[in-house]
């Protein structure tokens, strides 16, 4: 046998460094307790346990400048949510997700791509960066917060599959499980599931557009869209699908829920743009979420800006497009 000799790799780099802060506390609690849960030879922390809700991340600082703004406080930001997996009222997500179990989770990417697979969003932790990225979010219903997300570039994920050259268009699937999410199951049901959502390939490749897996540093709760979910701070809030569990690569112009039920209300692109009214009302202003009247009051009313604020980064991308036709 020729003398093979493995290259060094120090343990910093084999540990699974962005995640390791809970680990390390789960891990001593499960080897206290007999550690019924390491199994396989050699598994060592990564297989030690799986992520929780509210997990610490270790981040590194994102590429873009805070917002003005100032953050929306977390109790806020968790306990006013669209998720109509879980009802349909804004308290519903954080009342009625608590039976909902997003760890361990899978999603799958293929379509029009070279490497079609199935990922673990742990691994896919622990292959990437965590980066702290504070964004404005502004919802179609004309409220805003801002959110300090932990992410990953959509396109880093995306790049994993090798795109073909004929995609031109990104699609995602939510979950669908009954069992734990009451909007899904028995009669009233709000739309069809699963919750679909689109982006032209060149707006998911922007470096703006992170695949969401925390908030304030932690792993998501349930009602943000646990354990991952799209975040495109230049659109409306119906666009950030969560809890996805597949991503297709296409040529043609995914479906997007909100624009399958009502597509007079919402389009395809729901880029935030104040001069284009919702049919029902205005999108000119929009009510700051914790600044004055309470969660659920009047609050605060700001001016709503084009591209919710983030023009210069991604104007280039509608150029010479109609944008009152493409909504
Ligand atoms: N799977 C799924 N994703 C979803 C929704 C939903 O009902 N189901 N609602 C959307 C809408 S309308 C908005 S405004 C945002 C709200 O995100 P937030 O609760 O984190 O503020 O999630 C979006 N993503
Ligand atoms: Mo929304």
């Amino acid at each position: 046998m020729p003398a093979y000799k493995p290259p060094h790799i120090p343990s910093s780099e084999i540990t699974p460094e962005h995640i390791y802060l809970k680990r390390r506390t789960l891990l001593a609690a499960g080897l206290a307790a007999g550690a019924t849960f390491v199994t396989g030879a050699g598994s060592g922390e990564a297989n030690a346990a799986t992520l929780t809700q509210a997990e610490a991340l270790k981040t590194v600082p994102g590429p873009f400048p805070k917002p003005k703004r100032a953050e929306t406080s977390f109790e806020d930001v968790t306990n006013y949510n669209n998720f109509y997996e879980f009802g349909t009222g804004k308290a519903d997500p954080s009342r009625n997700s608590g039976r909902f179990q997003p760890y361990p989770w899978t999603f799958e990417i293929g379509g029009m791509v070279q490497k079609p697979q199935t990922v673990d969003i742990e691994t896919l932790m622990t292959k990437f960066p965590l980066e702290d990225r504070v964004y404005r979010m502004r919802c179609v219903e004309a409220w805003s917060m801002v959110i300090p997300w932990v992410g990953i570039p959509l396109k880093s994920i995306i790049d994993m599959a090798e795109p073909t050259g004929s995609a031109k268009y990104v699609a995602f699937e939510g979950v669908v499980r009954p069992k734990e999410m009451p909007g899904q199951s028995g009669f009233g049901q709000p739309m069809p599931w699963p919750y679909v959502e689109g982006l032209r390939l060149d707006e998911a490749n922007h470096p703006l557009t992170i695949i969401a897996v925390g908030l304030y540093g932690k792993t998501l709760l349930n009602q943000s869209g646990a354990p991952m979910r799209l975040v495109v701070p230049w659109k409306y809030g119906f666009k950030g699908i969560k809890s996805i569990t597949k991503i297709t690569l296409t040529d043609t112009q995914p479906p997007n829920s909100w624009n399958l039920l009502q597509p007079n209300e919402y389009g395809f692109y729901a880029n935030v743009n104040p001069n284009v009214p919702h049919p029902r009302w205005s999108q000119a202003t929009e009510r700051v979420i914790g600044e004055d009247g309470g969660l659920f009051g009047g609050g605060k009313r700001i001016d709503t800006l084009m591209f919710n604020g983030y023009g210069d980064e991604v104007a280039s991308l509608y150029a010479g497009m109609d944008l009152a036709k493409y909504y």
